[in-house]
């Protein structure tokens, strides 16, 4: 399975009160292109999903936050994780989508083929974290765990090892300032 396998399977999965945070790169694209709903799609801030998730979550206590990040963005960030877990909030679920690249830059490697997620992450304090090697599973059998991880209750983090995607597609048509604008509108009334 691909990246864009996971985030067109999230589509059905997720609810439609379910609110995404998406790395910035292929992961936002993807999620914009693939996702219901305008969703917050970061754009240049790169290794912030996480920490935004958290706000999110913490400003948000009735809504689910899912963080859809790229092993780069995850691993630039990585010390929010350590905050993440301190506070422990139970609406924020992180889904880290591994393809070892920074694909959206030309395909350069990130460290993590060489690391541990489970451990590095329970050593951090989060028990809940579940790892899956989805590059040769067939795309039923990865839909069917993917559906089991999600419906999980509490935090947790779901590290999705995945092959990389070959889809090229259009940049958001919208600037920072705007994606932000549509996310408030979409939600008015409901968000606090
Ligand atoms: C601080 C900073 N450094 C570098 C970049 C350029 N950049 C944009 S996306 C990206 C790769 C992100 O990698 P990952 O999160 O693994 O997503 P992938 O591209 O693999 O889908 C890079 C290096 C940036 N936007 N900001
Ligand atoms: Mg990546």
């Amino acid at each position: 399975m691909k990246g864009a396998d996971v985030i067109s399977e999230l589509k059905r999965i997720l609810g439609d009160d379910d609110l995404v945070v998406s790395s910035n790169g292929n992961v936002s694209r993807q999620a914009y292109h693939l996702l219901s709903g305008s969703q917050l799609y970061l754009r240049g801030s790169m290794g912030l999903p996480v920490s935004i998730g958290l706000g999110l979550a913490l400003a948000q206590p009735e809504k689910t936050i899912v963080v859809l990040t790229g092993d780069g963005n995850f691993l630039m960030g990585l010390s929010s994780m350590s905050t993440v877990a301190y506070i422990n909030p139970s609406n924020l679920k992180i889904i880290i989508i591994d393809n070892q690249l920074y694909a959206t830059t030309g395909g350069q490697e990130t460290s993590s083929s060489q690391i541990n997620y489970k451990t590095m992450i329970e050593g951090m304090g989060i028990l809940n974290i579940r790892s899956f090697d989805l590059r040769d599973m067939d795309q039923d059998i990865g839909n069917l765990l993917l559906l089991e991880s999600i419906e999980e209750e509490g935090i947790y983090v779901l590290h999705l090892q995945v092959e990389e995607d070959t889809i090229e597609l259009d940049n958001i048509p919208w600037h920072p300032e705007q994606i932000t604008e549509n996310f408030k509108n979409r939600h008015k009334g409901e968000l606090k």
